[in-house]
Protein backbone atom coordinates (compact mmCIF):
# COMPACT_ATOMS: atom_id res chain seq x y z
CA UNK A 1 0.00 0.00 0.00
CA UNK A 2 1.30 3.52 -0.94
CA UNK A 3 2.04 6.28 1.37
CA UNK A 4 1.25 9.73 -0.05
CA UNK A 5 3.35 12.67 1.59
CA UNK A 6 0.88 15.79 2.16
CA UNK A 7 1.78 19.50 2.19
CA UNK A 8 -1.05 21.40 3.54
CA UNK A 9 -1.52 25.14 3.13
CA UNK A 10 -3.44 27.05 5.35
CA UNK A 11 -3.75 26.19 9.27
CA UNK A 12 -6.96 27.79 10.11
CA UNK A 13 -10.32 25.32 11.19
CA UNK A 14 -10.17 23.42 7.54
CA UNK A 15 -7.04 22.70 8.32
CA UNK A 16 -7.92 21.13 11.35
CA UNK A 17 -10.43 18.91 10.06
CA UNK A 18 -8.65 17.60 7.04
CA UNK A 19 -5.37 16.62 9.08
CA UNK A 20 -7.77 14.85 11.38
CA UNK A 21 -9.36 13.64 7.92
CA UNK A 22 -6.09 12.19 6.93
CA UNK A 23 -5.24 10.81 10.17
CA UNK A 24 -9.35 9.06 10.79
CA UNK A 25 -9.26 7.90 7.11
CA UNK A 26 -7.83 4.24 7.47
CA UNK A 27 -9.11 3.60 11.12
CA UNK A 28 -12.73 3.76 9.13
CA UNK A 29 -11.95 2.77 5.82
CA UNK A 30 -9.70 -0.30 6.21
CA UNK A 31 -7.99 -1.44 3.82
CA UNK A 32 -7.60 1.96 3.23
CA UNK A 33 -6.84 2.62 -0.74
CA UNK A 34 -3.49 4.60 0.19
CA UNK A 35 -2.08 5.93 3.95
CA UNK A 36 -0.84 9.63 4.53
CA UNK A 37 2.09 11.05 5.84
CA UNK A 38 1.08 14.69 6.97
CA UNK A 39 5.11 16.05 6.29
CA UNK A 40 4.41 20.01 5.99
CA UNK A 41 2.18 22.55 7.19
CA UNK A 42 2.27 26.34 5.80
CA UNK A 43 0.68 29.45 7.78
CA UNK A 44 1.76 33.39 7.34
CA UNK A 45 3.90 33.16 10.07
CA UNK A 46 7.03 30.54 11.32
CA UNK A 47 5.70 30.94 14.56
CA UNK A 48 1.54 29.77 12.98
CA UNK A 49 2.86 26.87 11.24
CA UNK A 50 4.68 25.23 13.85
CA UNK A 51 2.22 25.32 16.39
CA UNK A 52 0.18 23.79 13.61
CA UNK A 53 2.50 21.21 13.02
CA UNK A 54 2.78 20.53 16.55
CA UNK A 55 -1.16 20.75 17.04
CA UNK A 56 -2.57 18.86 13.31
CA UNK A 57 0.31 16.26 13.17
CA UNK A 58 2.98 17.39 10.62
CA UNK A 59 6.83 16.57 10.76
CA UNK A 60 7.11 20.67 10.28
CA UNK A 61 5.91 24.07 9.47
CA UNK A 62 7.18 26.58 7.24
CA UNK A 63 5.47 30.51 6.37
CA UNK A 64 6.50 30.17 2.62
CA UNK A 65 3.83 27.93 0.95
CA UNK A 66 6.80 27.50 -2.07
CA UNK A 67 8.59 25.58 0.27
CA UNK A 68 5.65 22.76 -0.08
CA UNK A 69 5.46 23.07 -3.83
CA UNK A 70 9.57 22.54 -4.32
CA UNK A 71 9.46 19.60 -2.08
CA UNK A 72 10.03 16.52 -4.47
CA UNK A 73 9.01 13.80 -1.65
CA UNK A 74 5.62 15.65 -1.32
CA UNK A 75 2.59 14.03 -3.68
CA UNK A 76 -0.73 15.62 -2.40
CA UNK A 77 -0.86 19.57 -2.07
CA UNK A 78 -3.98 20.35 0.08
CA UNK A 79 -5.40 23.74 -0.16
CA UNK A 80 -6.78 25.58 2.87
CA UNK A 81 -6.35 29.01 2.47
CA UNK A 82 -8.57 32.08 1.52
CA UNK A 83 -9.86 32.17 -1.57
CA UNK A 84 -7.43 34.83 -3.48
CA UNK A 85 -4.34 32.57 -3.38
CA UNK A 86 -6.29 29.07 -4.76
CA UNK A 87 -5.30 30.11 -8.11
CA UNK A 88 -1.82 31.03 -7.50
CA UNK A 89 -1.30 27.53 -5.54
CA UNK A 90 -3.04 25.56 -7.49
CA UNK A 91 -1.46 25.95 -10.34
CA UNK A 92 1.81 26.02 -9.36
CA UNK A 93 1.00 22.62 -7.53
CA UNK A 94 -0.17 21.17 -10.97
CA UNK A 95 3.12 22.43 -12.62
CA UNK A 96 4.47 20.29 -10.12
CA UNK A 97 2.92 17.50 -10.97
CA UNK A 98 1.09 17.30 -7.52
CA UNK A 99 -2.25 15.89 -6.72
CA UNK A 100 -4.80 18.53 -5.38
CA UNK A 101 -7.55 18.98 -2.76
CA UNK A 102 -8.71 21.74 -2.60
CA UNK A 103 -10.95 24.18 -0.41
CA UNK A 104 -14.04 25.77 -1.96
CA UNK A 105 -15.49 28.03 -3.89
CA UNK A 106 -12.04 27.29 -6.48
CA UNK A 107 -11.36 30.50 -6.99
CA UNK A 108 -12.69 34.44 -6.90
CA UNK A 109 -13.82 34.58 -11.01
CA UNK A 110 -14.43 32.66 -13.62
CA UNK A 111 -10.99 33.74 -15.28
CA UNK A 112 -9.61 32.04 -12.41
CA UNK A 113 -11.18 28.50 -12.28
CA UNK A 114 -10.71 27.95 -15.99
CA UNK A 115 -6.95 28.39 -15.57
CA UNK A 116 -7.25 26.28 -12.38
CA UNK A 117 -8.97 23.52 -14.69
CA UNK A 118 -6.38 24.17 -17.34
CA UNK A 119 -3.49 23.59 -15.00
CA UNK A 120 -4.57 20.29 -14.12
CA UNK A 121 -5.92 18.77 -16.79
CA UNK A 122 -2.29 19.38 -18.98
CA UNK A 123 -0.54 18.15 -15.74
CA UNK A 124 -2.98 15.42 -15.65
CA UNK A 125 -2.81 15.33 -11.43
CA UNK A 126 -6.27 14.13 -9.39
CA UNK A 127 -7.75 16.84 -8.75
CA UNK A 128 -10.76 17.42 -6.08
CA UNK A 129 -13.02 20.16 -4.26
CA UNK A 130 -14.11 20.10 -0.87
CA UNK A 131 -17.48 19.87 -1.16
CA UNK A 132 -17.73 17.52 1.88
CA UNK A 133 -21.68 18.19 2.39
CA UNK A 134 -22.83 15.61 -0.69
CA UNK A 135 -20.67 13.15 0.95
CA UNK A 136 -22.86 12.60 3.96
CA UNK A 137 -24.38 9.36 3.77
CA UNK A 138 -28.42 10.61 3.86
CA UNK A 139 -27.59 12.34 0.83
CA UNK A 140 -25.60 9.35 -0.90
CA UNK A 141 -28.83 7.68 0.05
CA UNK A 142 -31.00 10.32 -1.73
CA UNK A 143 -28.88 10.13 -5.09
CA UNK A 144 -29.19 6.17 -4.84
CA UNK A 145 -33.05 6.21 -5.15
CA UNK A 146 -33.11 9.10 -7.56
CA UNK A 147 -30.86 7.30 -9.37
CA UNK A 148 -32.75 3.84 -9.00
CA UNK A 149 -35.91 5.68 -10.55
CA UNK A 150 -37.10 5.33 -6.87
CA UNK A 151 -38.75 8.74 -7.16
CA UNK A 152 -39.75 9.10 -10.87
CA UNK A 153 -39.11 11.49 -13.03
CA UNK A 154 -37.22 14.69 -10.91
CA UNK A 155 -39.80 17.50 -11.10
CA UNK A 156 -38.69 20.17 -9.06
CA UNK A 157 -36.03 21.10 -5.69
CA UNK A 158 -35.84 23.72 -2.59
CA UNK A 159 -32.30 24.02 -0.79
CA UNK A 160 -31.14 26.43 1.75
CA UNK A 161 -27.44 27.06 3.63
CA UNK A 162 -28.56 29.29 6.23
CA UNK A 163 -26.64 30.32 8.81
CA UNK A 164 -26.51 32.97 11.71
CA UNK A 165 -22.80 34.16 12.40
CA UNK A 166 -22.42 37.21 10.36
CA UNK A 167 -26.06 38.49 11.66
CA UNK A 168 -24.55 40.94 14.13
CA UNK A 169 -22.77 43.60 12.57
CA UNK A 170 -20.22 43.81 15.23
CA UNK A 171 -19.08 40.14 13.62
CA UNK A 172 -15.49 41.85 12.06
CA UNK A 173 -14.96 42.04 8.70
CA UNK A 174 -12.62 39.69 7.52
CA UNK A 175 -11.59 37.90 4.35
CA UNK A 176 -15.20 36.20 4.17
CA UNK A 177 -16.85 39.99 3.51
CA UNK A 178 -14.05 41.41 1.50
CA UNK A 179 -14.57 40.81 -2.51
CA UNK A 180 -10.87 41.12 -3.34
CA UNK A 181 -10.13 38.16 -1.09
CA UNK A 182 -12.90 35.52 -1.14
CA UNK A 183 -14.92 37.16 -4.91
CA UNK A 184 -18.70 36.96 -3.43
CA UNK A 185 -20.05 36.87 -0.25
CA UNK A 186 -22.61 33.96 0.82
CA UNK A 187 -22.78 32.88 -2.89
CA UNK A 188 -19.50 31.77 -2.79
CA UNK A 189 -19.28 30.89 1.03
CA UNK A 190 -22.34 28.59 1.29
CA UNK A 191 -24.84 28.83 -1.88
CA UNK A 192 -21.97 26.83 -3.72
CA UNK A 193 -22.41 23.86 -1.37
CA UNK A 194 -25.78 23.76 -2.11
CA UNK A 195 -25.05 24.29 -5.85
CA UNK A 196 -22.86 21.06 -5.70
CA UNK A 197 -25.33 18.80 -3.79
CA UNK A 198 -28.55 20.23 -6.28
CA UNK A 199 -25.90 19.39 -9.72
CA UNK A 200 -25.28 16.10 -7.89
CA UNK A 201 -28.96 15.08 -7.01
CA UNK A 202 -30.66 16.93 -9.75
CA UNK A 203 -28.34 17.27 -12.77
CA UNK A 204 -26.93 20.20 -14.65
CA UNK A 205 -27.98 23.81 -14.06
CA UNK A 206 -28.64 26.30 -16.94
CA UNK A 207 -30.49 29.39 -16.43
CA UNK A 208 -30.67 31.42 -13.08
CA UNK A 209 -33.05 34.07 -11.76
CA UNK A 210 -31.65 35.29 -8.74
CA UNK A 211 -31.53 38.73 -6.04
CA UNK A 212 -28.64 39.37 -3.90
CA UNK A 213 -28.76 41.64 -0.63
CA UNK A 214 -26.27 43.81 1.53
CA UNK A 215 -27.53 44.16 4.87
CA UNK A 216 -24.73 45.19 6.84
CA UNK A 217 -22.53 47.14 4.56
CA UNK A 218 -19.72 47.87 6.84
CA UNK A 219 -18.31 46.13 9.79
CA UNK A 220 -15.30 46.36 12.82
CA UNK A 221 -11.88 45.97 10.86
CA UNK A 222 -10.50 43.01 11.98
CA UNK A 223 -7.03 42.85 13.98
CA UNK A 224 -5.34 39.85 13.18
CA UNK A 225 -5.78 37.74 10.01
CA UNK A 226 -7.55 34.45 12.01
CA UNK A 227 -10.85 34.79 10.56
CA UNK A 228 -12.82 32.98 13.98
CA UNK A 229 -16.48 33.64 12.44
CA UNK A 230 -17.92 35.85 14.49
CA UNK A 231 -17.15 34.17 17.48
CA UNK A 232 -15.05 37.08 18.48
CA UNK A 233 -16.83 40.64 17.57
CA UNK A 234 -15.02 44.14 17.19
CA UNK A 235 -16.40 46.71 19.53
CA UNK A 236 -18.38 49.93 18.72
CA UNK A 237 -14.88 51.83 19.33
CA UNK A 238 -13.04 49.89 16.27
CA UNK A 239 -12.80 51.70 12.97
CA UNK A 240 -14.82 50.23 10.15
CA UNK A 241 -14.58 49.36 6.80
CA UNK A 242 -16.65 48.51 3.67
CA UNK A 243 -18.40 45.25 2.51
CA UNK A 244 -18.92 44.86 -0.91
CA UNK A 245 -20.25 41.34 -1.45
CA UNK A 246 -23.61 39.54 -0.52
CA UNK A 247 -25.16 38.99 2.87
CA UNK A 248 -28.08 36.92 1.18
CA UNK A 249 -28.73 35.49 -2.28
CA UNK A 250 -31.62 33.81 -3.46
CA UNK A 251 -32.42 32.46 -6.71
CA UNK A 252 -34.49 30.47 -9.12
CA UNK A 253 -32.85 27.42 -11.42
CA UNK A 254 -33.95 26.36 -14.47
CA UNK A 255 -31.64 22.92 -14.26
CA UNK A 256 -31.41 20.18 -17.06
CA UNK A 257 -34.59 18.13 -18.50
CA UNK A 258 -37.43 21.07 -17.07
CA UNK A 259 -36.39 20.36 -13.26
CA UNK A 260 -36.99 23.34 -11.59
CA UNK A 261 -35.80 24.60 -8.49
CA UNK A 262 -34.37 27.43 -5.40
CA UNK A 263 -31.91 27.80 -3.74
CA UNK A 264 -31.49 30.51 -0.67
CA UNK A 265 -27.91 31.35 1.60
CA UNK A 266 -27.52 33.80 4.26
CA UNK A 267 -25.11 33.87 7.02
CA UNK A 268 -27.59 36.41 8.54
CA UNK A 269 -30.48 34.51 9.53
CA UNK A 270 -30.56 34.25 13.55
CA UNK A 271 -31.15 30.78 14.93
CA UNK A 272 -30.00 28.93 11.97
CA UNK A 273 -26.68 27.60 12.54
CA UNK A 274 -25.61 25.15 9.67
CA UNK A 275 -28.89 24.80 7.74
CA UNK A 276 -28.44 22.86 4.79
CA UNK A 277 -31.76 21.65 3.28
CA UNK A 278 -33.30 19.98 0.36
CA UNK A 279 -36.90 18.79 -0.36
CA UNK A 280 -36.37 17.10 -4.12
CA UNK A 281 -40.23 16.24 -5.38
CA UNK A 282 -40.68 13.31 -8.21
CA UNK A 283 -43.32 11.52 -9.86
CA UNK A 284 -43.25 8.90 -7.86
CA UNK A 285 -41.63 9.92 -4.43
CA UNK A 286 -39.63 12.89 -2.09
CA UNK A 287 -37.06 12.93 0.40
CA UNK A 288 -35.91 15.59 2.17
CA UNK A 289 -32.79 16.36 4.06
CA UNK A 290 -31.53 18.72 7.03
CA UNK A 291 -27.96 18.31 7.77
CA UNK A 292 -28.70 19.42 11.54
CA UNK A 293 -30.05 15.84 11.09
CA UNK A 294 -27.84 14.56 9.08
CA UNK A 295 -28.04 10.50 9.92
CA UNK A 296 -31.95 10.92 8.81
CA UNK A 297 -33.37 11.43 5.27
CA UNK A 298 -36.83 11.62 4.80
CA UNK A 299 -38.83 9.53 2.23
CA UNK A 300 -42.11 9.32 0.58
CA UNK A 301 -43.10 6.80 -2.02
CA UNK A 302 -46.59 7.57 -3.90
CA UNK A 303 -46.52 3.84 -3.75
CA UNK A 304 -47.64 3.21 -0.19
CA UNK A 305 -50.92 2.85 0.41
CA UNK A 306 -52.94 5.79 1.09
CA UNK A 307 -53.54 5.49 4.54
CA UNK A 308 -50.11 5.14 5.13
CA UNK A 309 -48.32 7.09 2.76
CA UNK A 310 -46.05 9.93 4.27
CA UNK A 311 -42.77 10.68 5.01
CA UNK A 312 -40.83 8.20 6.56
CA UNK A 313 -37.94 8.76 8.51
CA UNK A 314 -34.60 6.44 7.33
CA UNK A 315 -31.66 6.58 9.99
CA UNK A 316 -28.41 6.03 8.04
CA UNK A 317 -25.96 3.27 8.66
CA UNK A 318 -24.30 0.15 7.60
CA UNK A 319 -27.05 -0.68 5.11
CA UNK A 320 -26.12 2.95 3.59
CA UNK A 321 -23.66 4.61 1.32
CA UNK A 322 -20.18 4.71 3.40
CA UNK A 323 -22.14 2.85 6.00
CA UNK A 324 -19.62 -0.31 5.83
CA UNK A 325 -16.63 1.98 6.96
CA UNK A 326 -18.93 4.34 9.44
CA UNK A 327 -20.24 3.17 12.36
CA UNK A 328 -21.96 -0.46 12.93
CA UNK A 329 -25.39 1.09 14.36
CA UNK A 330 -27.79 3.46 12.58
CA UNK A 331 -28.05 6.95 14.20
CA UNK A 332 -24.94 6.39 16.26
CA UNK A 333 -24.34 9.55 14.65
CA UNK A 334 -21.50 11.45 12.54
CA UNK A 335 -19.91 14.67 12.19
CA UNK A 336 -18.62 17.21 10.49
CA UNK A 337 -15.58 15.32 10.32
CA UNK A 338 -16.70 12.36 9.26
CA UNK A 339 -17.97 13.84 5.92
CA UNK A 340 -14.51 15.14 5.70
CA UNK A 341 -12.79 11.50 6.26
CA UNK A 342 -15.54 9.99 3.84
CA UNK A 343 -14.26 13.03 1.78
CA UNK A 344 -10.64 12.39 2.11
CA UNK A 345 -11.24 8.35 1.86
CA UNK A 346 -12.75 9.27 -2.20
CA UNK A 347 -9.82 11.61 -2.69
CA UNK A 348 -7.04 8.67 -1.71
CA UNK A 349 -8.96 6.23 -3.47
CA UNK A 350 -8.97 8.29 -6.68
CA UNK A 351 -5.16 9.06 -6.16
CA UNK A 352 -4.49 5.23 -6.04
CA UNK A 353 -6.71 4.06 -8.91
CA UNK A 354 -5.57 7.07 -10.96
CA UNK A 355 -9.30 7.69 -11.67
CA UNK A 356 -10.36 11.34 -11.47
CA UNK A 357 -12.46 12.58 -8.55
CA UNK A 358 -15.34 14.08 -7.94
CA UNK A 359 -16.69 16.66 -7.75
CA UNK A 360 -13.31 17.96 -9.87
CA UNK A 361 -11.70 21.33 -10.54
CA UNK A 362 -13.85 20.98 -13.93
CA UNK A 363 -17.39 20.88 -11.13
CA UNK A 364 -15.40 23.93 -9.32
CA UNK A 365 -15.35 26.10 -12.64
CA UNK A 366 -18.96 25.15 -14.07
CA UNK A 367 -19.96 26.05 -10.33
CA UNK A 368 -18.00 29.35 -10.44
CA UNK A 369 -19.68 30.07 -13.98
CA UNK A 370 -23.55 29.64 -11.92
CA UNK A 371 -22.32 31.64 -9.60
CA UNK A 372 -21.20 34.84 -12.33
CA UNK A 373 -24.90 34.26 -13.76
CA UNK A 374 -26.54 34.26 -10.43
CA UNK A 375 -24.54 37.75 -10.08
CA UNK A 376 -25.07 39.21 -13.51
CA UNK A 377 -28.97 38.51 -12.62
CA UNK A 378 -28.63 40.37 -9.77
CA UNK A 379 -27.54 42.96 -11.72
CA UNK A 380 -30.25 42.25 -14.71
CA UNK A 381 -33.20 41.24 -12.86
CA UNK A 382 -33.54 38.72 -15.84
CA UNK A 383 -33.01 34.85 -16.09
CA UNK A 384 -29.65 34.33 -17.36
CA UNK A 385 -27.88 31.70 -18.91
CA UNK A 386 -24.89 29.75 -17.38
CA UNK A 387 -21.85 30.25 -19.29
CA UNK A 388 -19.98 26.79 -20.92
CA UNK A 389 -17.11 25.71 -19.93
CA UNK A 390 -13.98 26.54 -22.23
CA UNK A 391 -11.88 23.18 -22.73
C1 LIG B 1 -18.52 29.69 6.95
O1 LIG B 1 -19.73 30.08 6.40
C2 LIG B 1 -18.24 28.19 6.75
O2 LIG B 1 -17.05 27.94 7.45
C3 LIG B 1 -18.04 27.80 5.28
O3 LIG B 1 -16.94 28.48 4.70
C4 LIG B 1 -17.84 26.31 5.16
O4 LIG B 1 -17.69 25.90 3.83
C5 LIG B 1 -19.06 25.61 5.80
O5 LIG B 1 -18.96 24.25 5.67
C6 LIG B 1 -19.18 26.01 7.25
O6 LIG B 1 -19.30 27.42 7.32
Amino acid sequence: MKTYKVGLIGAGFMAKAHSIAYAGMPMFFWPAPGMTERKTIADLTQERADAAAASFGFEKGTANWQDIINDPQIDIVDICTPNDVHAEIAIAAAEAGKHILCEKPISRTVEEAKAMYHAVKKAGVINMLAFNYRRTPAVQLAKKYIAEGALGDILDFRATYLQDWSADPNSPLSWRFQKNICGSGALGDIATHVVDMMRFLVGEFEEVNARTATYIDERPVQTGSVDSLGNVKGGDDVPKDKVDVDDQCFFMVKAAKGVFGTIEATRNAWGRNNFITFEIHGTKGSVAFNYERRDELQVCFASDEGDRRGFRTVYTGPAHPYGEGLWPIPALGIGYTETKIVEMYDFIKAIAENKQADPSFQDGYKIELISDAVLRSAQSQQWEKVGAIEE
